[in-house]
């Protein structure tokens, strides 16, 4: 590319070299650029953040942006920068932005992209591509590639722009897509002839769009909500599942008003964890796996009867075996038609947004709603006392090498005494084992695998939640998950993110004790260097790094990373034999299902 010199069209006039150095521009001229018009769009809509990673032929477009005031983080991969535009998106409702070039970049971008698309996260991914007459007629130019087309079927909607008169658009459908009804991904193609085409700044102003009102709430219709009420005020045994849709409608007081005026007690999906503190005592999360085949009523709140909820049906839900339907009636709220019926029957849909549809139920509910029944609430009460006094039990061991619980234990409490801190994590045991253990307090706190059980989103999430937040980052990572987003610890320290990394070092994927049978030179396949020392990692680029064999050691660390808010790793060592294969979804391996 070649020299540009653009102008602003508002915001700070800047002349852009491609040797990278920025001066101000002293003279101000008529005209804009697709640099500068892709930027005024994205700030005209309140979007002030992008991540991404430079490279041709977006490499001035970062530094404009930067100049022009947006916040811009630069990853080492553009995975974790997709990742954290996607959970952003999640965490505030606005699109989160990622920035890659073409082909390969725009590739290590897409599994977020997909990703985000399948968890119902709203982000924009934005590459830049090659130019169109070469690879139309796939004649070999640089880094080539059909991007629109291959992200079409990833993504909620794909669009590109080739004309500077049309970003303005681009942008504004690029936005719609992402919040509305149900949230997506969406990919914005911009070749890279695009970035330095000039047109009259007043027109370039003029076409941008500020869109209004990006995600209309969506109201249900009277009868449905009629028809929810009647099933639910029917029930014997009601249950409330909140899923993460739940937690990004915000509509948090709503929601809490309904649960307790009702009196229906109520399981959160991993996401949802903490819109109602987990110790609220309508919680029946402890007694997961009393209330789904005991209860005779279920209703849905932004949360799909998808392979998390075992689909609807089968022995987790009572049926005689793994296919059979439980007897369950299910209600649900979701805002889109069609996931309605997507497993088994919805006796009462009510589509509209979560905010909106708990809204219409609680002014239909009135003051004198018959709570549920006491023996009900009684049957879960003694479930969840008796694993919550087991759970303790554990807890309070200390054995030697630290496992999981002793390892949590401390976890545990620094969230308690740290409630406004976002929890990111990942792994297998190392997942499951904290999203049982670690209570919540606060809606849209706890992030993580989502709907893919996707290994790699740790760094980019740690990264978003921090900028996005201000607020403090506990990721508790598997081993092996962490080496999916690893190298972003540069990242964590560049920015000085207060991020406090936390791997749970039980060599290898699930466990660190297989072996090769063959007693050929090769590990095993699930097995990583035995006592890896990944607080010299971060050390490299001047984080603070901690070796923690004991619950007390990793308390200490963990505190003192709190408190100095510095870009922390912690290694705590952790008994290389205490987790099980693919931790609680052992069902689904082959080999599993086979016998
Ligand atoms: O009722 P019961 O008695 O059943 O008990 C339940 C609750 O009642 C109770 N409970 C409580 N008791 C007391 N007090 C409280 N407060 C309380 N709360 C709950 O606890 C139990 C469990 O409750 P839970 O968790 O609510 O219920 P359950 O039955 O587990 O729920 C079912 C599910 C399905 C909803 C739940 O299990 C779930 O959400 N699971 C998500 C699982 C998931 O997504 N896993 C990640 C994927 S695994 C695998 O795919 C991995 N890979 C492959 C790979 C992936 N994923 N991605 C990519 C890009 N490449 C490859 C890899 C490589 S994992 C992995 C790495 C693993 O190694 P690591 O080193 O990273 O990790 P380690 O395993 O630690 O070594
Ligand atoms: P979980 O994994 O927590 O069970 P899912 O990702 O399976 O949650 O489900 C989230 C559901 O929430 C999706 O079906 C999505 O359409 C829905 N959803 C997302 N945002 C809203 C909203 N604002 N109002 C209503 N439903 C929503
Ligand atoms: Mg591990």
């Amino acid at each position: 590319m070649g020299t540009v010199e653009p102008q602003v069209a508002s915001g700070q006039d800047v002349k852009v070299v491609s040797s990278g150095q920025i001066v101000a521009n002293a003279q101000s001229q008529d005209v804009t650029d697709g640099f500068h018009l892709v930027i005024d769009a994205l700030k005209l809509n309140g979007i002030d953040t992008i991540f991404g990673l430079p490279g041709i032929p977006i490499t001035d477009f970062t530094r404009i942006a930067q100049a022009a005031g947006m916040r811009v983080i630069s990853f080492r991969h553009e995975q974790n920068a997709g990742n954290a535009a996607a959970i952003a998106g999640f965490m505030t409702q606005k699109p989160g932005i990622c920035l890659t070039v073409s082909a390969p970049g725009f590739l290590n971008g897409l599994t977020a992209l997909a990703n985000a698309t399948t968890n119902c996260f709203p982000m924009i991914l934005i590459s830049g591509s090659s130019e169109r007459e070469i690879v139309d007629l796939q004649q070999g130019d640089y880094e080539e590639m059909d991007q629109l087309a291959i992200a079409r079927p990833l993504a909620k909607a794909a669009f590109r722009v080739l004309n500077a008169e049309d970003i303005g658009v681009g942008i504004a459908r690029a936005i719609r897509a992402a919040v509305s009804g149900r949230p997506g991904g969406v990919y914005l193609d911009l070749p890279a002839k695009l970035f330095p085409q000039t047109i009259d700044a007043d027109l370039g102003k003029k076409s941008l769009i500020k869109v209004v009102d990006p995600a209309p709430k969506q109201i249900p219709a009277p009868e449905a909500v009629k028809r929810a009420l009647d099933l639910l005020k029917g029930a014997k045994r009601p249950l409330i599942i909140l899923g993460k849709g739940a937690a990004y409608s915000q509509a948090d007081a709503e929601i809490r008003s309904f649960i307790e005026k009702t009196g229906v007690p109520y399981l959160p999906m991993s996401m949802a964890k903490g819109l109602l503190p987990d110790t609220h005592p309508q919680c029946a999360s402890a007694a997961r796996s009393f209330v789904l085949p005991e209860a005779d009523v279920v209703m849905l709140v932004g949360a799909r009867l998808n392979w998390l909820l075992s689909h609807g049906k089968g022995k987790t839900w009572g049926g005689k075996d793994h296919k059979a339907w439980g007897g369950q009636k299910f209600l649900q709220i979701d805002i889109s038609p069609q996931e309605m019926d997507s497993n088994v029957r919805i006796d009462a849909p009510v589509v509209g947004d979560v905010g909106s549809c708990v809204s219409a139920l609680l002014a239909g509910i009135g003051s004198n709603w018959p709570k549920p029944p006491a023996e009900w609430l009684g049957a879960i009460a003694e479930r969840k006392n008796n694993n919550i006094a087991k759970l303790a039990e554990t807890l309070a061991k200390n054995p030697t090498p630290m496992n999981f619980h002793s390892a949590l234990a401390v976890v545990r409490d620094i969230v308690k005494a740290n409630p406004d801190a976002c929890l990111v994590n990942e792994g297998a045991n190392a997942l499951d084992f904290t999203r049982s253990i670690v209570d919540m307090y606060k809606p849209r706190k706890r992030l993580d695998v989502g709907t893919w059980g996707v290994m790699g989103i740790g760094m980019g999430f740690s990264v978003a939640a921090a900028v996005v937040s201000g607020q403090p980052v506990i990721a508790i990572e598997g081993d092996s998950a962490f080496g999916f987003s690893g190298m972003e610890v540069e990242t964590l320290c560049r920015y000085n993110l207060p991020v406090c990394v936390v791997i749970f070092n039980n060599n290898g994927v699930y466990r660190g004790t297989d072996v090769n049978p063959t007693g050929g030179p090769d590990v095993a396949p699930t097995v990583f260097v035995k006592g890896a020392r990944y607080d010299k990692l971060i050390e490299a680029f001047g984080g603070v790094g901690v070796h923690a064999t004991t619950p007390a050691e990793l308390r200490k660390a963990m505190e003192e990373a709190l408190r100095s808010r510095k870009p922390t790793l912690i290694n705590a060592v952790i008994d290389e034999s205490a987790g099980t294969e693919s931790g609680r979804i052992t069902s689904l391996n082959p080999s599993a299902k086979k016998k």
